[in-house]
């Protein structure tokens, strides 16, 4: 088990098509877990590979409420096989866009296909916080950051906003 380092925009990586898996085999398992003890060190609700730096589309997810048990899901090559009509916004963040937030509006519900820790293709469906979080990490592996969703307006007052922390945290 490892804790990663985060990658934070505007790196270059976080821009990438992440590769499908070919096969959810002993090393692909490892980064599962390695990637749900940095999510979990991070306090975050999930975590995309390419935010570690890893271009391959494998995503670690847990929205269990506070004081609940942990739920960890760890999906290879997921895909939305349906997503539904009604829309709705929900207020965003991302480890790698660090104390930014913004209203992204996605669909409410999705159906899930992918490849679980056993190599087993399997499908889910979701709504709420985890269908919130399963189509933000899947954003991720498309290079695709939740500012991109906003205004450029919005995403360019945000992003600047991120520069301005980073550099008074360089120098701090
Ligand atoms: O920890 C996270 N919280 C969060 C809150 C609202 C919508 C999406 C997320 S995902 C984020 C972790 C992260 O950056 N995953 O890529
Ligand atoms: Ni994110």
């Amino acid at each position: 088990m490892a804790i990663l380092p985060i990658l934070v925009a505007p790196h270059p990586v976080l821009k990438q098509k992440a590769k499908p898996v070919e096969k959810v085999d002993a090393r692909v398992a490892q980064l599962m877990d390695d990637m749900l003890e940095t999510m979990y060190d991070a306090q975050g609700i999930g975590l995309a590979a390419p935010q570690i730096g890893v271009l391959e589309r494998v995503i670690v997810v847990d929205v269990h409420e506070k004081g609940e048990e942990r739920r960890p899901m760890k999906l290879a090559n997921p895909e939305i096989v349906w997503a539904s009509d009604e829309l709705v916004p929900c207020e965003e963040g991302c480890l790698s866009v660090p104390d930014q937030y913004a209203d992204v509006t996605r669909p409410k519900a999705v159906r899930v296909r992918y490849i679980d820790q056993q190599n087993e293709i399997r499908e889910l469906e979701a709504d709420g916080m985890l269908a919130v979080c399963i189509q933000h990490e899947i954003d991720h592996l498309n290079g695709v950051l939740f500012v991109d969703h906003l205004s450029m307006l919005k995403r360019n007052m945000l992003l600047r906003k991120l520069q301005k922390q980073q550099r008074s945290k360089a120098s701090a």
